[in-house]
């Protein structure tokens, strides 16, 4: 055995032992292991994510900012402790810069609504691309519905790639703000974000990505990407639901007005006139979600001390295992095949249709997603309803893999 492949056969062997960190694999489904590959959809949670959470409501909680108590105190430390944990994860340049917020969905609302409905005029344009969740188009939909701009759209090839010419050719003196997936939860491709960024930068515009599928499976740094904004989730990263950032230029959130008014956000209110708070406060009305952010800032520290190096590595040997896997079982066709590409495989097989293949799946213990996986744009574009997608995590291995294969072949003489 060569070094290299020892190497790789001891961090499958590392990274197979990371199963047991997360209780909820060690189940059985319809009699058969879980083999759970619908990580994209939501990953699940290591027993360092649970207990955080679990020990700060039994021990620390209070309201935040607010009390001078003992457990606000302790509160308010744990939860601006988690937002410098996301400084550091994607390095940021202050704290002032990270806002949490619900989730990606809720973060892309937000720039829509306080950087973008300020200032855009009638016929201003937005950049989206083909492959974009519909939490990075409907926000801006409704945006443009509200100030007469227009929305342009990239095209994608057939191997589920941007087409950065296109892309480029669009962007034009009109264009305001140009939002574009990091990674597409529908393909798995993975966008050139640094390109992009460098060439919105040097004609002014604003860009805004969507990270919701990078952060679990590649290191971000967006200082290094010159990104405006980059919007995440918690709950695809091993942390809680209901729980994500926005990251923004701290020269853009300051010269933007609030989205929400409320608790947290001010710093005085009288009925002639509310001074606001300071960032990241300002955008943070409301008792905020507490227990999610310190869940989330353990679910960094569990990422870092594995290395998203190594987390890169490992999603990338599975989406190659896995295509080429699947792609031994006749009538199989991919869905994206992106040559920067990670973490997950969406496909369809001859006459049988996705549902029944997600229905049998389970049958053996394996949980795909099936569906549109809310990119409809992705599905029109290949002349598709949907499409089965297996997306892996850390703790997926390579005899899921086999174990989907096998349901695959299933489903395939059961009803191909
Ligand atoms: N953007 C991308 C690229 C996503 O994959 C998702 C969720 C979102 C945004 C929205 O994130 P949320 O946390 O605000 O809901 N993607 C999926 C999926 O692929 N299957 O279920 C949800």
């Amino acid at each position: 055995m060569s070094k290299a492949q020892a190497t790789r056969q001891n961090d499958a062997l590392d990274f197979a032992s990371l199963r047991a960190d997360f209780p909820i694999l060690e189940q059985q489904i319809h009699g058969c292991p879980l083999a759970y590959l619908d990580s994209a959809a939501s990953a699940q949670r290591p027993r360092q994510v649970i207990d955080a959470v679990a020990d700060y409501y039994r021990n620390d909680h209070a309201n935040v900012h607010r009390g001078i108590h003992t457990l606000s105190q302790r509160a308010t430390e744990a939860y601006e402790g988690a937002r410098e944990s996301l400084r550091r994860f994607i390095n940021a340049a202050s704290t002032k810069e990270i806002i949490f917020t619900r989730g990606t969905t809720e973060a892309i609302n937000l720039v829509a609504q306080a950087y973008a409905r300020p200032l855009l005029q009638p016929g201003d344009e937005i950049l989206l691309t083909w492959m974009e969740h519909h939490s990075n188009i409907v926000p801006w939909q409704l945006v443009c519905e509200q100030t007469g701009a227009v929305l342009k759209v990239a095209p994608i090839n057939d191997r589920g790639e941007l087409e950065l010419d296109a892309w480029e050719k669009l962007l034009g003196d009109k264009t305001r703000v140009a939002a574009f997936g990091h990674i597409s939860n529908a393909l798995g491709t993975i966008n050139p974000v640094h390109e992009l960024c460098a060439e919105a930068r040097r004609r002014g515009i604003v860009t805004v990505i969507d990270g919701a599928q990078a952060l679990p499976h590649v290191g971000v740094d967006v200082r290094s990407i010159d990104c405006d904004f980059y919007a995440f989730s918690g709950h695809k990263m091993y942390g809680p639901t209901g729980i994500g950032v926005l990251y923004g230029r701290e020269e853009i959130l300051q010269n933007m007005p609030p989205w929400q008014g409320g608790g947290e956000m001010i710093l005085a209110v009288d009925f002639e006139k509310t001074v606001y708070n300071e960032l990241p406060h300002k955008f943070e009305a409301g008792t905020p979600n507490i227990a999610g952010a310190i869940g989330l800032g353990a679910a960094v520290a569990y990422l870092e001390n594995i290395g998203m190096e190594r987390i890169a590595a490992h999603g990338y040997e599975l989406m190659r295992q896995a295509s080429v896997a699947l792609l031994a079982v006749p009538g199989l066709r991919l869905i994206g095949t992106a040559e920067n590409k990670t973490a997950l495989v969406s496909f369809v097989v001859d006459g049988v249709h996705p549902h029944d293949l997600g229905t049998i799946a389970d049958h053996h213990g394996v949980a795909i997603r099936t569906g549109h996986h809310c990119a409809m744009p992705v599905m029109e574009r290949f002349g598709l309803p949907a499409t089965a997608r297996a997306s892996f995590g850390i703790y997926s291995t390579a005899a899921e893999i086999d174990q989907l294969v096998a349901a695959v072949r299933h489903a395939k003489e059961v009803l191909g």
